[in-house]
């Protein structure tokens, strides 16, 4: 949070996912973000491309924290003791938990529950008794999608998605079925339905 500074954030290019003062949102291209002065806030690129902004602080000075980062090269959390020197003499503080601790931890996929595609995902976690491993959200394909989703998916209306609990979008079923069979915990079952091992074995 800094206390006297007013951001504004220009999307120009990928997607940002934003978190302020509780309330979670999504920012694509040609979008614009308004963070008031004294506002708890924090935001994570999403997607697996970067994401370009335009960053406008009023009133002006706080650009040299950013120099400051460009100069060391500094990661979270791995030089937090630096970042927040600089942060200090800059009048922010890092308030709250990290991103991550404000995110669902689960992985999230977007669905339409007749779909065959979508299904595979079922069975799969039905199979490795994880059925609540993964929410799932139902889309409405009887109205106009979700601009945030679209954002998210980056124009592709095709379900399901695979949205990961730190912000991945992962699209094709197989994939996704791929991924989770590979991350969830337990014994993996794809490689055993390939080769045609008894299921029960998984
Ligand atoms: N190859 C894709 C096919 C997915 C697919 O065709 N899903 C259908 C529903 S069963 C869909 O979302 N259709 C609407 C659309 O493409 O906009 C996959 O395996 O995930």
């Amino acid at each position: 949070m800094h206390q006297n500074e007013d951001e504004t954030f220009v999307i120009l290019t990928g997607t940002c996912k934003f978190w302020l003062e509780g309330e979670e949102f999504t920012a694509g291209v040609g979008e614009s973000v308004f963070i008031p002065r004294g506002k708890e806030h924090t935001f994570k690129v999403t997607n697996d491309g970067p994401c370009r902004h335009l960053l406008i602080l009023t009133p002006g000075g706080f650009e040299s924290f950013f120099a400051d980062m460009a100069a060391g090269q500094f990661r979270i959390p791995e030089d937090m003791p630096a970042i927040e020197e600089s942060a200090t003499r800059h009048n922010m503080a890092f308030t709250g938990p990290r991103w991550t601790d404000h995110m669902s931890q689960k992985h999230i996929v977007y669905h339409i529950p007749v779909c065959p595609f979508s299904q595979r995902l079922e069975i799969l976690l039905a199979l490795r008794d994880l059925t609540d491993a993964v929410e799932f959200r139902v889309v409405d394909i009887t109205k106009p999608r979700d601009p945030d989703l679209l954002a998210k998916t980056r124009g592709t209306t095709a379900l399901p998605v695979l949205e990961t609990s730190d912000g991945c979008i992962l699209k094709e079923s197989l994939v996704i079925l791929r991924y989770l069979d590979e991350v969830l915990p337990g014994a993996s079952c794809v490689g055993a339905i390939r080769s045609n091992t008894p299921l029960s074995r998984c």
